[in-house]
């Protein structure tokens, strides 16, 4: 075994183990305990889908909790019950109120039924969405499914107790961090640590020595995958020994110690917490020898997989067993003493289980007796009326329903109503929108922001110029909006590949790290997911992350988590927690097959609840900088490529004008043909109008501006009100975001009713391009491309005037 910690208690850590808080302890291990039993229960009667539960890992937790202060934030996995329950963060009442998916957020608080059981969240906003007090909670950030997920986050969670340590400017922030002495918990299983999410976090933190303590839960498995083919010597301990500190190098502590042993988990805590709070030294905590008494999770059974043998030493290490055995060796209580202290957790568990059980039956209770009454009410009033009152009926007898054998059964009748005169179904009809309107706020409120700071309610302020402004490139009309950012607002910073030193690859920071240290301005490795997790985590803690992805190309890297972490942050915990970050980065046509990537649909399909922004120009990416950082949401900026030494003019109110997200502009009026574009295709879209305009083709340009939102104030249909003519253009594939937008227009603004020629897409080829210029020219759209689709609906509308061109 791999041993560093230290096998005597400290004299510190000895006082916390009084005889009343080793009882305590041991209540809780039980309670705990108690509860993953129930849960399997549970499910196998069929009161819930699927449950997964922390038995076999409750000792640790407890250890841990014990150094677990208010302010301190956790990123873990769906092993961590004990923990939530000994934070005092997580009753077993709304344990089990998760676990049958209740949709209340008083009795669910977690994610108001959205995630599934044993995926934990502290709310850290108001209902309001403002932010509560973090200093006053012992907070958890949302739980995802993915192995490993929860670690790019937990870099910044670490992350942000380094700046509000030293930064002073932040020094005053007193409901987010007293000057970063908090520490980021981190918990993982030992099979998800060979994961690359693992290592790339893992490195990250000890360059940037962060006090993150993070506790490996080893069981040997990975649901039935042993060690040996996860993992180089089956130890991730002795893995990671290269990263130990020593006297010459900053590095990790690492610390061993058995899921059994109570002391030496005590004093392994003890001395993570005091390492990690103090020094902001990261901390690796391998728990090894932990057991899975139930196995994975309701969906197997490891008898199928572990052998006797294993099974055997399982139950001989089962924490609570060994437990036991040191409460009795060192004679602190009785057994009879601790049988009571078990049998009051079983029966704890039991009423809070069975309270959580009826409060969520009964609203569904009550909502499938008023459906009953309705249809047999309704079944009066109709001839044939043996189907409905057969459907009530069947609705009657339903054993645990769900909301959903209530409301299918309403529509059902709805649709077997249709022929009845509207007097006779008014009620059926209008009680079913009520609970329809309900539902909407039950499973799909919280997308977007739905306070006071969403992007919406941000007041626009138009761009400003001198009399004679300056004309410079457009990176330096960005570099001066940084630079007011910075200066105005201490909680911003900005990191990225190459961001720090020489201020970006297109220099939009260059000298700004001079100017506001590197604690502002920095350089990170080339490490795209940890670069966007040091973002999430930092602003679930308050601060306003700008993080850098140097190419949209590179954006792939860190999909995921953009995807399963921050899109979804704001929903699946349902308005509980916020993480407003933006995503600077750079695309669409330059060079070649990795650096003119314009994927958009791949982020329109996968990051909904992040706000796409695509500016055409560095004025407009400004202006949206500034409205995002008065906003509470999460945004990527896209900023163009090709862009960055263009011609701009500079605004006398670089700092503080405001472009309207979700408003579309029209950049140039005509009353023949709408093109829709956005992005670096403006520009091409314009120079193709010049030329269509000399040929007598009035082309009205539209720049989208930013996709999501897209269009609030329904520009674009207004426009193919008069040309009743649209051509949607970018550099996507094929069917692409040039699809979302004709989607977005003839479905939810119906503008089908005012075409008179087809709506087509102009897009790229489906291939990557291929280098140079000639590579672009035949793998993008070109200005030829665009007046030849263009000319070819004019020529359909008039071929005469417009003859074909070949
Ligand atoms: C990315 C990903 N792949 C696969 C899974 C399915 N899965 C869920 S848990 C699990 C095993 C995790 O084992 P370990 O990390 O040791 O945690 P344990 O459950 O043993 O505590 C797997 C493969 C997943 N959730 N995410
Ligand atoms: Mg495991």
């Amino acid at each position: 075994m791999n041993t560093e910690y230290l096998p005597t208690l400290t004299k510190e850590n000895a006082s916390i183990l009084d005889v009343q808080s080793v009882l305590n302890d041991y209540r809780m291990v039980m309670i705990s305990r108690h509860a993953s039993l129930t849960v399997r229960k549970e499910v196998f009667m069929g009161k819930a889908k699927f449950g997964v539960y922390g038995d076999g890992k409750e000792l640790a937790q407890v250890a841990m909790a014990k150094f677990f202060r208010m302010g301190d934030f956790r990123s873990g996995y769906y092993r961590d019950q004990t923990l939530l329950f000994a934070m005092e963060e997580l009753s077993i009442q709304e344990y089990f109120a998760q676990l049958y998916a209740h949709t209340d957020i008083n009795a669910e608080p977690a994610s108001g039924g959205r995630l599934m059981n044993a995926h934990f969240a502290t709310r850290s906003l108001n209902e309001d969405g403002s932010w509560k007090n973090l200093m006053k909670m012992k907070n958890s950030t949302a739980d995802i499914s993915p192995t490993a997920a929860q670690m790019p986050k937990l870099l910044g969670l670490a992350y942000a107790s380094k700046l509000y340590r030293e930064n002073t400017a932040l020094h005053d922030m007193t409901t987010f961090s007293n000057k970063g002495n908090e520490v980021a918990w981190g918990t993982i299983g030992n099979a998800s640590t060979a994961e690359g999410m693992f290592f790339e976090t893992f490195n990250a933190g000890g360059v940037l020595q962060v006090p993150m303590v993070i506790s490996v839960w080893d069981d040997e498995y990975g649901i039935s995958v042993t060690n040996d083919l996860q993992i180089t010597k089956s130890s991730i301990s002795a893995v990671l020994e290269g990263f130990k500190r020593d006297n010459q190098e900053k590095g990790y502590e690492i610390l061993v110690v058995n899921g059994w042993d109570y002391k030496g988990l005590v004093n392994a805590y003890g001395r993570a917490n005091k390492l990690a709070r103090e020094k902001h030294i990261p901390v690796l905590v391998h728990v090894q020898g932990m057991t899975q008494p139930q196995g994975h999770s309701t969906s197997g059974s490891h008898e199928r997989y572990k052998s006797k043998e294993r099974l055997a030493w399982e139950a001989e290490h089962d924490c609570v067993v060994k437990f036991k055995e040191y409460i009795l060796e060192n004679k602190i209580a009785s057994e009879e003493e601790l049988d009571q202290i078990d049998s009051e957790a079983k029966k704890l568990v039991k009423e809070s289980k069975d309270k959580a059980w009826k409060a969520f039956t009964a609203t569904i209770r009550t909502e499938l007796e008023e459906a009953v009454v309705l249809l047999n009410d309704l079944a009066k009033k109709i001839k044939n009326s043996s189907e409905l009152i057969r459907m009530a009926g069947e609705l009657k007898r339903t054993l645990n329903p769900v909301r959903m054998d209530v409301i299918s059964t309403v529509r059902k009748a709805l649709l077997l109503v249709r022929n009845e005169p509207l007097e006779v179904k008014l009620r059926l009809q209008s009680w079913y929108r009520t609970q329809q309107e309900l539902n909407e706020d039950r499973y799909s409120s919280h997308q977007y922001s739905e306070s006071a700071f969403r992007v919406e309610a941000i007041a626009p302020v138009e761009v400003s110029y001198p009399e004679k402004p300056e004309l410079l490139d457009g990176r330096e009309v960005l570099k001066a909006c940084f630079d007011a950012i910075l200066s105005r607002d201490p909680r911003v910073f900005v990191i990225g590949e190459d961001v720090g030193q020489i201020g970006d690859v297109n220099q939009a920071f260059a000298g700004l790290q001079a100017k506001h240290g590197s604690l502002r301005v920095t350089d990170t490795g080339i490490r795209e997911v940890t670069i966007i997790g040091q973002g999430i985590g930092a602003a679930l803690r308050g601060l306003r992350p700008i993080t850098e992805v140097q190419y949209l190309d590179y954006l792939i890297y860190a999909l995921m988590t953009l995807s399963d972490d921050l899109a979804c942050l704001h929903y699946r915990t349902k308005g509980g927690q916020k993480a407003p970050l933006i995503i600077r980065t750079r695309g669409h046509r330059l060079e070649g097959v990795w650096h003119s990537g314009s994927p958009i649909s791949m982020i329109l399909g996968s990051l909904r609840g992040i706000l796409l922004c695509v500016p055409r120009n560095m004025t407009q990416a400004a202006g949206m900088y500034n409205t995002l950082l008065e906003a509470d949401q999460p945004a990527i900026v896209i900023e163009s490529l090709n862009g960055y030494r263009l011609k701009e003019k500079m605004p006398s109110n670089i700092g503080t004008f405001k472009v309207a997200l979700g408003k579309a502009e029209v950049l140039q009026e005509g009353k023949d043909i709408t093109v829709v574009t956005y992005g670096s295709m403006c520009r091409i879209v314009m120079d193709a109008a010049k030329q269509l305009f000399n040929i007598g083709i009035y082309v009205e340009v539209i720049d989208v501006q930013t996709l999501v939102p897209f269009d609030l104030d329904e520009v674009i249909l207004n426009s193919i009100k008069k040309t009743n003519r649209v051509i949607f253009a970018d550099e996507d594939v094929p069917g692409g975001a040039s699809a979302y937008m004709m989607q977005q227009v003839l479905e939810k603004q119906n503008a089908y009713y005012y075409l008179d020629a087809q709506p087509i897409t102009l897009s790229a080829k489906e291939h990557r391009p291929a280098y140079s210029s000639d590579g672009d020219y035949f793998s993008k759209p070109s200005v030829d491309d665009v007046v030849e689709k263009v000319y070819s609906v004019m020529n359909e509308a008039d071929p005469k005037k417009f003859p074909e061109i070949y």
